[in-house]
Protein backbone atom coordinates (compact mmCIF):
# COMPACT_ATOMS: atom_id res chain seq x y z
CA UNK A 1 0.00 0.00 0.00
CA UNK A 2 1.60 3.49 -0.92
CA UNK A 3 1.43 6.52 1.28
CA UNK A 4 -1.39 7.98 -0.49
CA UNK A 5 -3.58 4.27 0.23
CA UNK A 6 -2.95 4.40 3.59
CA UNK A 7 -4.15 8.01 4.07
CA UNK A 8 -7.24 7.06 2.35
CA UNK A 9 -7.29 3.98 5.04
CA UNK A 10 -6.59 6.54 7.89
CA UNK A 11 -9.17 8.89 6.60
CA UNK A 12 -11.52 5.58 6.68
CA UNK A 13 -10.71 4.65 10.27
CA UNK A 14 -10.82 7.97 11.36
CA UNK A 15 -14.46 8.56 10.22
CA UNK A 16 -15.83 4.98 11.39
CA UNK A 17 -14.35 5.93 15.05
CA UNK A 18 -16.33 9.09 15.22
CA UNK A 19 -19.68 8.51 16.78
CA UNK A 20 -21.09 12.00 16.56
CA UNK A 21 -21.55 14.83 14.00
CA UNK A 22 -19.02 16.77 15.96
CA UNK A 23 -16.29 14.34 16.01
CA UNK A 24 -16.98 13.66 12.83
CA UNK A 25 -16.09 17.30 11.69
CA UNK A 26 -12.90 17.59 13.59
CA UNK A 27 -11.76 14.16 11.89
CA UNK A 28 -12.39 15.80 8.67
CA UNK A 29 -10.16 18.77 9.45
CA UNK A 30 -7.40 16.16 10.19
CA UNK A 31 -7.46 15.25 6.65
CA UNK A 32 -8.95 18.09 4.69
CA UNK A 33 -8.88 21.15 6.70
CA UNK A 34 -6.57 24.32 6.17
CA UNK A 35 -3.59 22.10 7.84
CA UNK A 36 -4.95 18.86 7.13
CA UNK A 37 -2.64 16.18 5.87
CA UNK A 38 -4.08 16.48 2.05
CA UNK A 39 -3.69 19.75 2.08
CA UNK A 40 -0.14 19.60 3.15
CA UNK A 41 0.27 16.79 0.54
CA UNK A 42 -1.58 19.82 -1.99
CA UNK A 43 1.06 22.34 -0.54
CA UNK A 44 3.94 20.27 -1.15
CA UNK A 45 3.31 20.05 -5.29
CA UNK A 46 4.82 23.82 -4.99
CA UNK A 47 8.27 21.98 -4.61
CA UNK A 48 8.06 19.81 -7.52
CA UNK A 49 8.85 20.18 -10.93
CA UNK A 50 5.85 20.71 -14.03
CA UNK A 51 5.42 17.16 -15.03
CA UNK A 52 5.61 15.60 -11.49
CA UNK A 53 3.45 18.38 -10.30
CA UNK A 54 0.87 16.91 -13.01
CA UNK A 55 1.07 13.51 -12.09
CA UNK A 56 1.56 13.84 -8.03
CA UNK A 57 -1.27 16.08 -8.05
CA UNK A 58 -3.63 14.09 -10.04
CA UNK A 59 -2.93 11.57 -7.32
CA UNK A 60 -3.55 13.81 -4.57
CA UNK A 61 -6.96 14.72 -6.55
CA UNK A 62 -7.87 11.38 -6.61
CA UNK A 63 -7.56 9.91 -3.29
CA UNK A 64 -8.80 13.84 -1.75
CA UNK A 65 -12.49 13.01 -4.01
CA UNK A 66 -12.01 9.21 -1.93
CA UNK A 67 -11.12 10.86 1.21
CA UNK A 68 -14.25 12.72 0.52
CA UNK A 69 -16.70 10.26 -0.21
CA UNK A 70 -15.94 8.37 3.09
CA UNK A 71 -16.69 11.57 4.53
CA UNK A 72 -19.53 11.86 3.14
CA UNK A 73 -20.85 8.49 3.53
CA UNK A 74 -20.04 8.31 7.14
CA UNK A 75 -22.28 11.73 7.56
CA UNK A 76 -25.18 10.22 5.97
CA UNK A 77 -24.55 6.90 8.24
CA UNK A 78 -24.71 9.68 11.40
CA UNK A 79 -27.57 11.26 10.19
CA UNK A 80 -29.39 7.89 9.10
CA UNK A 81 -28.91 6.74 12.82
CA UNK A 82 -29.71 9.79 14.84
CA UNK A 83 -33.07 9.37 13.01
CA UNK A 84 -33.20 6.26 13.55
CA UNK A 85 -32.63 6.69 17.43
CA UNK A 86 -35.01 9.75 17.72
CA UNK A 87 -37.94 7.72 15.70
CA UNK A 88 -37.38 4.79 18.13
CA UNK A 89 -37.85 7.44 20.90
CA UNK A 90 -40.69 8.51 19.65
CA UNK A 91 -42.26 6.16 18.95
CA UNK A 92 -46.15 5.78 19.00
CA UNK A 93 -48.39 2.88 19.63
CA UNK A 94 -51.20 4.25 17.80
CA UNK A 95 -53.21 0.33 18.44
CA UNK A 96 -53.36 1.74 21.67
CA UNK A 97 -56.69 3.38 23.63
CA UNK A 98 -56.58 6.76 24.14
CA UNK A 99 -56.25 8.48 27.69
CA UNK A 100 -59.87 9.52 28.82
CA UNK A 101 -61.36 11.63 31.36
CA UNK A 102 -62.21 9.32 34.21
CA UNK A 103 -66.02 8.69 34.48
CA UNK A 104 -67.44 9.80 37.54
CA UNK A 105 -69.96 7.79 39.18
CA UNK A 106 -73.05 7.44 41.89
CA UNK A 107 -71.74 7.11 45.45
CA UNK A 108 -73.45 3.55 46.64
CA UNK A 109 -75.68 5.41 49.05
CA UNK A 110 -76.87 7.54 46.37
CA UNK A 111 -77.28 4.14 44.09
CA UNK A 112 -79.11 2.49 47.64
CA UNK A 113 -81.04 5.86 47.92
CA UNK A 114 -82.47 5.69 44.33
CA UNK A 115 -83.18 1.98 43.66
CA UNK A 116 -85.48 2.44 47.28
CA UNK A 117 -87.18 5.84 45.45
CA UNK A 118 -87.77 3.48 42.25
CA UNK A 119 -89.38 0.33 44.30
CA UNK A 120 -91.73 2.13 46.29
CA UNK A 121 -92.21 4.68 42.58
CA UNK A 122 -93.62 1.98 41.61
CA UNK A 123 -95.72 1.35 44.70
CA UNK A 124 -97.24 4.47 44.09
CA UNK A 125 -95.60 6.69 46.28
CA UNK A 126 -94.40 10.30 46.13
CA UNK A 127 -91.16 11.05 47.01
CA UNK A 128 -90.86 14.69 49.62
CA UNK A 129 -87.64 15.82 50.05
CA UNK A 130 -87.04 19.17 52.02
CA UNK A 131 -85.10 21.51 54.60
CA UNK A 132 -82.18 20.15 56.69
CA UNK A 133 -82.09 22.39 58.97
CA UNK A 134 -85.43 22.27 60.71
CA UNK A 135 -87.54 23.47 64.05
CA UNK A 136 -88.41 21.92 67.16
CA UNK A 137 -92.45 21.51 66.19
CA UNK A 138 -91.91 19.61 62.88
CA UNK A 139 -88.64 17.46 64.20
CA UNK A 140 -90.09 16.71 67.61
CA UNK A 141 -93.19 18.04 68.45
CA UNK A 142 -95.55 17.68 65.68
CA UNK A 143 -94.05 13.86 65.68
CA UNK A 144 -95.86 13.38 69.70
CA UNK A 145 -92.17 13.53 71.02
CA UNK A 146 -92.70 14.84 74.64
CA UNK A 147 -90.62 17.81 76.41
CA UNK A 148 -88.56 15.67 77.91
CA UNK A 149 -87.83 12.88 75.54
CA UNK A 150 -84.02 11.98 75.13
CA UNK A 151 -83.73 12.82 71.80
CA UNK A 152 -84.44 16.34 72.73
CA UNK A 153 -80.92 16.48 74.90
CA UNK A 154 -78.17 18.17 73.67
CA UNK A 155 -75.97 15.13 73.35
CA UNK A 156 -78.38 13.69 70.58
CA UNK A 157 -79.39 16.16 68.24
CA UNK A 158 -77.34 19.10 66.82
CA UNK A 159 -78.72 22.79 67.77
CA UNK A 160 -77.99 25.38 65.73
CA UNK A 161 -78.43 29.33 66.05
CA UNK A 162 -81.94 30.88 66.39
CA UNK A 163 -83.55 27.85 67.59
CA UNK A 164 -82.79 25.43 64.94
CA UNK A 165 -81.78 22.10 64.61
CA UNK A 166 -80.56 19.58 62.21
CA UNK A 167 -83.25 17.36 61.19
CA UNK A 168 -82.98 14.00 62.88
CA UNK A 169 -84.62 12.09 61.24
CA UNK A 170 -86.59 12.69 57.77
CA UNK A 171 -90.13 12.81 59.48
CA UNK A 172 -90.33 16.30 59.91
CA UNK A 173 -90.51 16.21 55.71
CA UNK A 174 -93.23 14.17 55.95
CA UNK A 175 -95.23 16.18 58.48
CA UNK A 176 -94.32 19.10 55.83
CA UNK A 177 -95.87 17.24 53.28
CA UNK A 178 -98.84 15.87 55.07
CA UNK A 179 -100.12 19.52 56.57
CA UNK A 180 -99.94 20.67 52.72
CA UNK A 181 -102.00 17.88 51.48
CA UNK A 182 -104.34 18.05 53.83
CA UNK A 183 -104.42 22.27 53.09
CA UNK A 184 -104.49 21.66 49.22
CA UNK A 185 -107.67 18.73 49.67
CA UNK A 186 -109.75 21.46 52.51
CA UNK A 187 -113.16 21.39 52.06
CA UNK A 188 -113.47 18.86 49.93
CA UNK A 189 -115.03 15.56 50.87
CA UNK A 190 -113.15 12.93 49.56
CA UNK A 191 -109.10 13.80 50.34
CA UNK A 192 -107.02 11.49 48.07
CA UNK A 193 -104.60 9.40 50.00
CA UNK A 194 -101.20 10.12 51.27
CA UNK A 195 -98.53 8.04 49.91
CA UNK A 196 -95.25 9.42 50.57
CA UNK A 197 -91.66 8.49 51.28
CA UNK A 198 -89.04 11.07 52.45
CA UNK A 199 -85.28 9.72 51.32
CA UNK A 200 -82.61 12.69 52.73
CA UNK A 201 -79.77 13.39 55.21
CA UNK A 202 -80.45 13.69 58.74
CA UNK A 203 -78.22 14.25 61.74
CA UNK A 204 -76.87 12.88 65.39
CA UNK A 205 -74.84 13.15 67.57
CA UNK A 206 -73.02 9.66 67.14
CA UNK A 207 -69.99 8.35 65.85
CA UNK A 208 -68.56 4.67 65.63
CA UNK A 209 -67.87 1.81 63.08
CA UNK A 210 -71.86 1.73 62.99
CA UNK A 211 -73.17 5.24 63.19
CA UNK A 212 -72.44 8.97 61.53
CA UNK A 213 -73.22 12.37 62.34
CA UNK A 214 -74.38 12.54 59.10
CA UNK A 215 -76.42 9.30 57.95
CA UNK A 216 -79.34 8.71 55.16
CA UNK A 217 -83.02 7.35 56.10
CA UNK A 218 -85.70 6.68 54.66
CA UNK A 219 -89.14 7.05 56.06
CA UNK A 220 -92.41 6.48 54.70
CA UNK A 221 -96.21 7.29 55.50
CA UNK A 222 -99.69 5.83 54.24
CA UNK A 223 -102.48 7.33 55.30
CA UNK A 224 -105.80 6.44 54.13
CA UNK A 225 -109.42 5.68 55.46
CA UNK A 226 -108.77 1.98 55.14
CA UNK A 227 -104.88 1.36 55.76
CA UNK A 228 -103.65 -1.24 57.93
CA UNK A 229 -100.88 -3.09 59.36
CA UNK A 230 -101.47 -5.95 56.71
CA UNK A 231 -100.88 -2.86 53.87
CA UNK A 232 -97.70 -2.03 56.03
CA UNK A 233 -96.54 -5.98 56.02
CA UNK A 234 -97.21 -6.11 51.81
CA UNK A 235 -95.41 -3.37 51.40
CA UNK A 236 -92.13 -4.37 53.24
CA UNK A 237 -92.44 -7.74 51.43
CA UNK A 238 -92.43 -6.20 48.28
CA UNK A 239 -90.04 -3.74 48.94
CA UNK A 240 -87.42 -6.42 50.48
CA UNK A 241 -87.80 -8.92 47.90
CA UNK A 242 -87.20 -6.37 45.37
CA UNK A 243 -84.60 -4.40 47.41
CA UNK A 244 -82.18 -7.54 47.46
CA UNK A 245 -83.19 -9.52 44.47
CA UNK A 246 -84.46 -12.62 45.86
CA UNK A 247 -87.96 -14.21 47.10
CA UNK A 248 -85.77 -16.12 49.55
CA UNK A 249 -86.46 -13.94 52.65
CA UNK A 250 -88.19 -14.01 55.61
CA UNK A 251 -90.07 -11.20 57.21
CA UNK A 252 -91.00 -10.84 61.30
CA UNK A 253 -92.20 -7.80 63.25
CA UNK A 254 -91.31 -7.49 66.82
CA UNK A 255 -92.80 -5.10 69.24
CA UNK A 256 -91.25 -1.91 69.97
CA UNK A 257 -91.91 1.92 70.98
CA UNK A 258 -91.47 5.09 68.85
CA UNK A 259 -93.38 7.85 70.38
CA UNK A 260 -94.70 8.90 66.53
CA UNK A 261 -96.55 5.26 66.17
CA UNK A 262 -98.73 3.11 68.34
CA UNK A 263 -98.68 0.08 68.28
CA UNK A 264 -94.72 -0.25 67.11
CA UNK A 265 -92.77 -2.96 65.55
CA UNK A 266 -88.96 -3.19 64.76
CA UNK A 267 -88.83 -5.06 61.13
CA UNK A 268 -86.11 -7.90 60.87
CA UNK A 269 -85.76 -9.93 57.79
CA UNK A 270 -83.58 -13.00 57.28
CA UNK A 271 -81.98 -14.83 54.00
CA UNK A 272 -82.83 -18.04 53.42
CA UNK A 273 -79.41 -18.87 51.48
CA UNK A 274 -76.17 -16.61 50.92
CA UNK A 275 -74.01 -15.53 53.38
CA UNK A 276 -75.91 -13.97 55.72
CA UNK A 277 -78.38 -17.26 55.36
CA UNK A 278 -80.88 -17.15 58.36
CA UNK A 279 -79.56 -14.63 60.62
CA UNK A 280 -82.04 -12.16 61.74
CA UNK A 281 -81.16 -8.63 60.37
CA UNK A 282 -82.91 -5.08 62.25
CA UNK A 283 -83.73 -3.26 58.59
CA UNK A 284 -86.38 -1.17 59.91
CA UNK A 285 -88.85 0.64 62.05
CA UNK A 286 -92.46 0.76 61.77
CA UNK A 287 -95.68 0.94 63.16
CA UNK A 288 -99.74 2.66 63.19
CA UNK A 289 -98.96 6.65 63.06
CA UNK A 290 -100.16 7.66 66.35
CA UNK A 291 -103.18 9.28 66.76
CA UNK A 292 -101.87 12.76 67.76
CA UNK A 293 -99.43 13.03 64.92
CA UNK A 294 -102.59 12.42 62.61
CA UNK A 295 -104.32 15.09 64.31
CA UNK A 296 -101.04 17.76 64.24
CA UNK A 297 -102.00 17.02 59.96
CA UNK A 298 -105.17 18.38 60.68
CA UNK A 299 -106.62 14.89 60.24
CA UNK A 300 -109.23 12.79 62.39
CA UNK A 301 -107.36 9.92 63.43
CA UNK A 302 -110.99 8.52 63.80
CA UNK A 303 -111.15 8.57 60.17
CA UNK A 304 -107.62 8.54 58.74
CA UNK A 305 -105.19 6.32 60.01
CA UNK A 306 -102.63 4.68 58.72
CA UNK A 307 -98.93 3.25 58.90
CA UNK A 308 -95.19 4.92 58.82
CA UNK A 309 -91.65 3.35 58.87
CA UNK A 310 -88.29 4.59 58.70
CA UNK A 311 -84.90 2.57 57.28
CA UNK A 312 -81.56 3.61 57.05
CA UNK A 313 -80.26 3.15 53.67
CA UNK A 314 -76.62 3.36 54.54
CA UNK A 315 -77.06 -0.04 56.85
CA UNK A 316 -78.75 -1.61 53.75
CA UNK A 317 -75.86 -0.45 51.18
CA UNK A 318 -73.78 -2.24 53.55
CA UNK A 319 -76.11 -5.60 53.73
CA UNK A 320 -76.35 -5.76 50.02
CA UNK A 321 -72.59 -5.05 49.63
CA UNK A 322 -71.15 -6.75 52.66
CA UNK A 323 -69.16 -3.82 53.91
CA UNK A 324 -68.26 -3.74 57.60
CA UNK A 325 -67.69 -0.52 58.61
CA UNK A 326 -70.43 2.47 57.70
CA UNK A 327 -67.40 5.42 57.98
CA UNK A 328 -65.75 3.98 54.51
CA UNK A 329 -68.72 5.65 52.74
CA UNK A 330 -67.76 9.05 54.06
CA UNK A 331 -63.69 8.90 53.50
CA UNK A 332 -64.02 9.76 50.08
CA UNK A 333 -61.53 7.31 49.01
CA UNK A 334 -61.71 6.64 45.82
CA UNK A 335 -60.07 2.76 45.99
CA UNK A 336 -63.08 2.25 47.56
CA UNK A 337 -65.29 3.92 46.08
CA UNK A 338 -64.59 3.10 42.22
CA UNK A 339 -65.17 -0.60 43.49
CA UNK A 340 -69.00 0.32 42.81
CA UNK A 341 -69.07 1.59 39.27
C1 LIG B 1 -94.51 10.55 60.48
C2 LIG B 1 -95.02 9.69 61.43
C3 LIG B 1 -94.30 8.60 61.81
C4 LIG B 1 -91.23 6.88 60.97
C5 LIG B 1 -90.64 5.72 61.68
C6 LIG B 1 -89.11 4.36 62.50
C7 LIG B 1 -90.24 3.77 62.96
C8 LIG B 1 -87.75 3.85 62.74
C9 LIG B 1 -85.42 4.07 62.26
C10 LIG B 1 -85.03 3.21 61.12
C11 LIG B 1 -83.56 3.19 60.97
C12 LIG B 1 -84.49 5.23 62.25
O1 LIG B 1 -82.53 5.48 60.61
S1 LIG B 1 -83.00 4.64 61.62
O2 LIG B 1 -82.16 4.36 62.70
N1 LIG B 1 -86.77 4.51 62.11
O3 LIG B 1 -87.54 2.91 63.45
N2 LIG B 1 -89.35 5.47 61.77
S2 LIG B 1 -91.57 4.61 62.44
O4 LIG B 1 -92.39 7.23 61.59
C13 LIG B 1 -93.08 8.34 61.22
C14 LIG B 1 -92.59 9.19 60.27
C15 LIG B 1 -93.30 10.29 59.90
C16 LIG B 1 -95.29 11.76 60.10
Amino acid sequence: MNDLDSLVAAAHDAFAAASTPAELENAKARFLGKTGRVTELLKSLAALGADDKRARGAEINAIKQRIEAALQARRQALADAELEAQLHAEALDVTLPGRRRGSGGLHPVSRTMERIEAIFGSMGFDVAEGPEIENDWFNFTALNTPEDHPARSMHDTFYVEGGYLLRTHTSPMQVRHAVQHVKRHAGTDTMPEIRVIAPGRTYRVDSDATHSPMFHQCEGLWIGENVSFKDLKAVFADFFRHFFETDDLAIRFRPSFFPFTEPSAEVDIAFSSGPLKGRWLEVAGSGQVHPNVVRNFGLDPERHIGFAFGMGPDRLTMLRYGVNDLRLFFDNDLRFLSQFQ
